[in-house]
């Protein structure tokens, strides 16, 4: 039967050739990715996973972890990965509002996503870093041979939650084609073969390291170090034996103040590719004269996988993201009008394209106001396309902090403030910071006399965000600044807090 995604993945597997290798120098073949991902899908549909079903997985990054994802689109579920530092207040919101038939977490944490899947009849199995837990154990039952589902080019494969303006996440709802036909996109434009080796250390519960990363190297049938998180030592070590590498911004700036960054560390690698967040040109710019390699930037989102990439071939321009790929068209508006405005004059991107998602899960009012009536999606980002067709990301138009690649919405955060006792209101915005390209910054009012203080605040949140989603700093003053309109002015609170980071 076919299976869209899976049977092309399936197509490029080449059964002898490594797959993975993990830190520890755990080695899967393609041939044990067959086995192994079959056993699961047999767990999964023993389980009672039917066709169409949400799995939410939160689990350590591991090979097993890469598996269950595999596992998912072989039996037809939706895949529902979730970021290992949400807590269990946010966990509980993903798991109210997609309602997964199974939900995988850390043997650590399932006695209390039990009590919250309790109320919406789903089940909970255990994955662990080492790939051990209750969920393996039943995989161990199951033969390799499973007969995958037959799955078409509109059938949804994931779901990814994104964190909505006015605080509510939205699940991103993926096809397999949309997984698909930009995997192969990436696969081409970045000239990948089995021959190439990635080194991989992003988390595998977002766009950038489930698919961008792991799908472009399955449909090569090429292989990658597979690493628990990223790490510059390590990172430079494996780079003799690599070819490939993709990051954040965050990974690039490490390495750019490390001292081991040559050209001799980097002689073998013939791609370095930086995306989820701007990479600063001055970067760039320290990188390439280090090592002697342009770093390739691409531009995407969660619900549009990648739009653009700087040319393999040709001038990788630093403070760009390049040309649409090929199948994705791209063109800037008026924000207000919606009207085409010409090259150079900066407005809102819009694309179109088989990489643009289906829609947000249970939210059809919120996707029919993200798109055009001609189908193409309003991403929120503000660019311009210059002379030569080059996509540059001048600033967003949606209230988002991104720092180390993970959005953060400020609106969530500044609910959590606003709860408090004592707290008048509260602005968070994201400053420069040396690391993370952005530091999330609360400032806060208070009711005179209120005992809260920085410290106060931030133990308050501590089992509410996600500690990336944390405020690095929070900071007190008398009054918000506001328009005419009475509008917070954070454009203003960005100016002058701009340097509270620097070095
Ligand atoms: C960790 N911390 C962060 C953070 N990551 N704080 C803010 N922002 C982040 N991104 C916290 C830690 O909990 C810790 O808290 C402290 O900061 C320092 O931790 P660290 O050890 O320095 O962090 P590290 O583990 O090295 O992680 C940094 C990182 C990681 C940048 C390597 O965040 C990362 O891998 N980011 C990648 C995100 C990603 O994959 N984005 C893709 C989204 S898809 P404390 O105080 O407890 O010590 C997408 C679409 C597209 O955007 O286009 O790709
Ligand atoms: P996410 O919702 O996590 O998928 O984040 C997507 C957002 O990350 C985009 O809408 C952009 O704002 C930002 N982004 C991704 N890649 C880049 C890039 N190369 N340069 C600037 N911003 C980027």
């Amino acid at each position: 039967m076919a299976n869209h995604l899976f049977d092309a993945i399936r197509a490029a597997a080449s059964p002898d050739a490594i797959f993975i290798e993990t830190a520890e120098g755990r080695r899967w073949t393609y041939g044990d990715m067959l086995a192994f991902s079959g056993r699961l899908a047999g767990a999964l549909k023993r389980l009672g996973v039917t066709p169409g079903d949400r799995v939410a997985v939160q689990a350590e990054k591991s090979p097993e972890a890469l598996m269950l994802y595999l596992a998912c689109l072989r039996v037809g579920a939706v895949y529902l990965p979730l970021n290992t530092a949400y807590t269990l207040a946010e966990l509980e919101y993903f798991i109210g509002d997609a309602t997964p038939h199974l939900v995988v977490v850390d043997p650590k944490t399932r006695d209390s996503v039990e009590s919250v899947t309790r109320y919406h009849r789903g089940t909970v199995e255990t994955l662990d870093a080492t790939g051990g837990g209750s969920l393996l154990q039943l995989a161990g039952e199951e033969t390799d041979d499973f007969a995958d589902v037959e799955r078409g080019p509109d059938d949804l494969a994931a779901i990814l939650y994104t964190s909505g303006t006015t605080g509510r996440s939205k699940g991103a709802m993926l096809t397999h084609d949309n997984l698909l036909s930009n995997a192969l996109a990436l696969r081409d434009h970045w000239r990948f073969t089995s021959a190439d080796r990635l080194i991989h250390a992003l988390p595998i519960f977002h766009t950038h390291g489930l698919f961008v990363a792991s799908n472009v190297t399955l449909l090569s049938g090429a292989s990658m170090y597979f690493l628990p998180k990223f790490d510059a030592d390590e990172a430079l070590r494996l780079m003799a034996s690599s070819t490939v590498m993709m990051g954040v911004p965050t990974f690039y700036v490490r390495l750019v103040q490390h001292a081991g960054l040559t050209r001799e560390a980097t002689a073998g690698m013939r791609l370095f590719v930086s995306g989820s967040a701007p990479l600063l040109a001055e970067t760039h710019r320290a990188f390439s004269e280090k090592t002697g390699h342009a770093i390739l930037e691409r531009y995407g989102m969660t619900e549009t996988n990648m739009n653009t990439s700087n040319p393999y071939d040709g001038d990788r321009v630093a403070g760009t993201v390049g040309f649409p790929l090929p199948g994705v068209s791209l063109r800037v508006t008026d924000p207000e009008t919606g009207k085409t405005l010409p090259d150079g004059e900066t407005g809102m991107i819009e694309v179109k394209g088989p990489n643009v998602f289906k829609g947000y899960w249970k939210m059809p009012a919120k996707t029919a106001a993200e798109f055009r009536l001609d189908g193409f999606f309003i991403t929120g980002d503000l660019g311009k396309i210059d002379a030569r067709g080059y996509v540059h990301i001048v600033g967003r138009g949606k209230d988002l902090v991104i720092s180390g690649g993970y959005n953060i919405y400020p609106k969530e955060v500044e609910t959590e403030i606003d709860a408090m006792p004592g707290v008048v209101e509260s602005a968070v915005i994201g400053v420069p910071h040396p690391d993370f390209g952005e530091g999330v910054t609360a400032v806060v009012v208070i009711r005179s006399g209120a005992a809260l203080d920085e410290a106060g605040v931030l133990a308050a949140l501590k089992d509410r965000l996600a500690r990336y989603k944390q405020p690095k700093r929070v900071l007190f003053v008398d009054d918000l600044p506001r328009n005419t309109m009475g509008k917070v002015q954070k454009n203003v609170l960005r100016e002058t807090y701009a340097d509270l980071y620097k070095d």
